[in-house]
């Protein structure tokens, strides 16, 4: 077995996220639990710096992201504070690589969630299931990455803007999503295409963080997956997502 410098490309990432300049793939395969580690590791200097945790995002929980990115395999990321974007607010374009948008539904939970849970429980220990946005940016020049560099790099994991939601109650199943930019809609999909139902990412999201000793705690929130493909971010732009029956969220990205 060859020694993987886990602190190293952790460091790597890390920096080419505080200076939001790229840096290549990773050369050297990474075993999946490595690029675990790296995450891990990544985070725990943000962690280190004061950022707190804030729940997790899952990724290619949809065939649209799976296609995008040339990926097959569920993965997931740790959200901090620091990411979280207020409704309605701004971002800084300059704080980014290359950022895209995606619209995704967010679960916001009132309970802890243990590793195994039926859709029901996990639903009962939800406080407000909300329309919400993703902004991703992957630290890799071209936004191009393998399974194990992207897992590395929090699943690319930037910034999110979370809707006010409402309590638990529809079906979420088969809800209508509309991403506009600038009042021009960009992505029309529906709910179903987050795994069949956004409820089975948050019981994967229950199991994956059970799994890795940081279980889904009370207040966190659980990012279930861009719908659809994501979009390119420019400055001055306004983004809006509109979910039916649950809602909207919106920001825009400031001009330098
Ligand atoms: C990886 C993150 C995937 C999602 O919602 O599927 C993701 C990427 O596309 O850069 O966030
Ligand atoms: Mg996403």
């Amino acid at each position: 077995m060859t020694m993987v410098d886990i602190a190293g490309i952790a460091e790597r990432l890390d920096t080419a996220m505080l200076t939001a300049t790229a840096t290549p793939q990773l050369v050297e395969p990474l075993a999946i639990e490595d690029a675990y580690a790296v995450q891990a590791a990544s985070m725990a200097r943000r962690y280190a710096r004061g950022e707190r945790r804030a729940g997790i995002k899952m990724g290619f929980t949809s065939r649209a992201k799976m296609v995008q990115m040339g990926l097959d395999e569920m993965i997931w990321g740790r959200l901090t504070d620091a990411m979280l974007v207020e409704d309605g607010g701004a971002i800084d374009f300059a704080r980014f690589v290359h950022p895209r948008v995606e619209p995704e539904i967010a679960f916001i939970l009132r309970d802890a969630l243990p590793a195994t849970v039926t859709p029901a429980a996990a639903l009962a220990a939800v406080a407000a299931v909300a329309p919400a946005l993703e902004i991703i940016d992957s630290r890799y020049k071209d936004f191009k990455f393998s399974l194990t560099d992207v897992v590395a790099d929090n699943s690319s994991s930037s910034a999110f803007v979370v809707g006010r939601g409402i309590p638990v109650g529809p079906d979420l199943s088969n809800l209508g999503m509309l991403l506009e930019i600038d009042g021009v809609a960009r992505q029309i999909g529906s709910s179903a295409s987050i795994l069949g139902d956004p409820v089975r990412s948050l019981v994967a999201a229950a199991r994956l963080a059970a799994g890795a000793g940081e279980p889904l705690q009370a207040g966190d929130i659980v990012m279930a997956g861009g719908a659809t493909a994501a979009e390119h971010l420019a400055p001055g732009q306004h983004v809006r997502l509109r979910v039916q029956t649950i809602g909207a969220v919106e920001f825009s990205v400031r001009r330098p």
